[in-house]
């Protein structure tokens, strides 16, 4: 088996030599274990004498580098996060373009190659993730590297009509078609980029399903990235101190918890569900005291004005529901800031009557899955997932939902507290099944297998 090198924007943080758990860095983790390689990335700092740092756990070495302030805010802040972040979750209104970020974007991951080179060998496999990256299998090509190299994009891929906005999209999007396989969290995104690799660039699909464009020919693929369910449920019961979780009528009967968990990002729906959650309130004033909603969105990327904007407005939103509705001896929102540990969350998720999952775009949705897996299976929860989440396409026995419809997901909410034990345990088996089917093991095995298969590139004229 070849070593595996994995090149990420972020590379999860080593703690006391063990790598901090969550949904990515776990799969990408145990890969690399099995293989022995490298993960290669940005450490997250910004300092004027960026060093390459190298930490050993294992057979598994952890290269980083810090950036400088240009390339950081060009590269990170700009393109990536105000450019690409925006537009591929259909976000054009929030997007903005500009000319020496996207130069940023590219050098940084020319320098990102440069620093790589000297660490390979002639059959490592590269496994490249996500949209901060795009270009690089490109400038490898040009630097020399004729390694297999495989790209897997964990947003969405939007509809031709919107990546266009992207002034450079043709170039952006061609540097793709270096890489021997370009992998998607679902069907519809591998659509919407085979369609503009048809009629975009007039690239053809081939016999075997591969794609040729720009004189390069390069396989696709579906692999939606999952969690380890067993993991989630042994994390949900470890964690015994429940009464954190809950609150309770002055009655002293529980009430009943609709938990939400996202980065504090405007792709995550938070102002939509937030007012539906208000609308459920005013519309079925039957369930006023008796239940509680738990948000929790740690800010992200605080730095892009778009997420300052988000922050501001949500907690306008929380304290406008909060202060109209609240009682002395009852909250009806809860909307906290801060980041938690795993074990915390997946005992609030398995002790949560409802999960409510509404962005407007998201590539997957781990928090879906994660929800689901750590259900009590005798007593399971209801899901209630936006139709824009990835997780939508295998999940389709949770209450499914459009964002933008306040009043829907109001009725939605109504629906799951309602719902009866038998459809409850029906729809999580259901739910479970595809969970077990696409699990972490399965996403990070399959697109390993399929990157092995394809025979590599020869030399063509780019290269020369
Ligand atoms: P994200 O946009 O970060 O990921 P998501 O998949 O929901 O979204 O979350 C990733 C992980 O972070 C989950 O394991 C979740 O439990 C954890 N997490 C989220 N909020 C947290 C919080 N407040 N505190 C602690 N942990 C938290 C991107 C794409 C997604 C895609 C993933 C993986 O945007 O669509 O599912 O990559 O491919």
């Amino acid at each position: 088996m070849s070593r595996l090198v994995v090149v990420s924007n972020r590379v999860a943080p080593i703690k006391e030599g063990k790598i901090a758990a969550g949904g990515l860095a776990v799969g990408v983790y145990d890969a690399l274990r099995q293989s022995g390689g490298i993960w290669f990335g940005w450490n997250g700092e910004v300092n004027k004498n960026p060093q390459m740092r190298t930490e050993t756990v294992g057979n598994v070495d952890y290269v980083t580098m810090a950036l400088n302030k240009t390339d950081y805010d060009q590269y990170y802040r700009g393109f990536s996060n105000a450019t690409l972040w925006p537009i591929f979750h259909y976000r054009v209104d929030l997007a903005r373009y500009n000319r020496e970020e996207y130069e940023g974007y590219r050098r940084v991951n020319a320098m990102m190659v440069e620093k790589l080179k000297p660490l390979l060998r002639p059959d490592d496999t590269i496994w490249i993730h996500d949209y901060h990256l795009i270009p690089f299998a490109e400038a490898c090509r040009m630097s020399g590297i004729r390694n297999r190299i495989g790209f897997f994009l964990h947003i969405p891929f939007p509809a031709p009509g919107i990546i266009t906005v992207i002034p450079p999209h043709n170039e952006l999007l061609k540097t793709l078609c270096y890489y021997d396989l370009v992998g998607f969290q679902t069907e519809c995104d591998r659509l919407a980029f085979q369609d503009y690799i048809t009629r975009e660039v007039r690239g053809v699909i081939e016999r075997d399903g591969s794609l040729t464009a720009y004189g390069r020919n390069f396989h696709t693929g579906v692999y939606p990235i999952g969690v380890v369910p067993d993991n989630v449920r042994q994390l949900a019961n470890s964690y015994r101190e429940r009464r954190h979780l809950v609150g309770y009528n002055s009655d002293g009967r529980r009430r009943k918890t609709i938990v939400s968990v996202d980065r504090l990002d405007y792709s995550k729906g938070l102002v939509e569900r937030f007012r539906a959650y208000a609308a459920f309130l005013e519309n079925f004033p039957e369930h006023r005291r008796k239940v509680e909603f738990i948000q929790i969105a740690p800010t992200s990327r605080s730095d892009v004005k778009t997420y300052q904007t988000i922050r501001r407005q949500l907690e306008s939103e929380a304290g406008h529901i909060n202060g109209r509705l609240s009682d002395l001896d009852w909250t009806p929102l809860h909307y906290l800031n801060k980041s938690h540990d795993r074990r915390v969350l997946m005992g609030l998720f398995s002790r949560a009557e409802v999960g409510f999952v509404t962005p407007l775009r998201d590539g997957m949705n781990l928090v879906a899955k994660e929800y689901v897996a750590a259900q009590n299976p005798d007593d399971p929860g209801v899901l209630i997932l936006s139709r824009f989440a990835g997780a939508a396409q295998e999940l389709s026995s949770a209450l499914i939902v459009n964002p933008y419809d306040c009043i829907g997901m109001a009725e939605a909410l109504d629906r799951a507290l309602r719902m009866p034990l038998a459809e409850r345990k029906d729809r999580y088996e259901h739910m479970m099944q595809a969970i077990r089917a696409a699990d972490l093991d399965t996403w990070r095995d399959d697109f390993l297998r399929d990157l092995q298969s394809f025979t590599i590139h020869q030399a063509v004229e780019a290269e020369k």
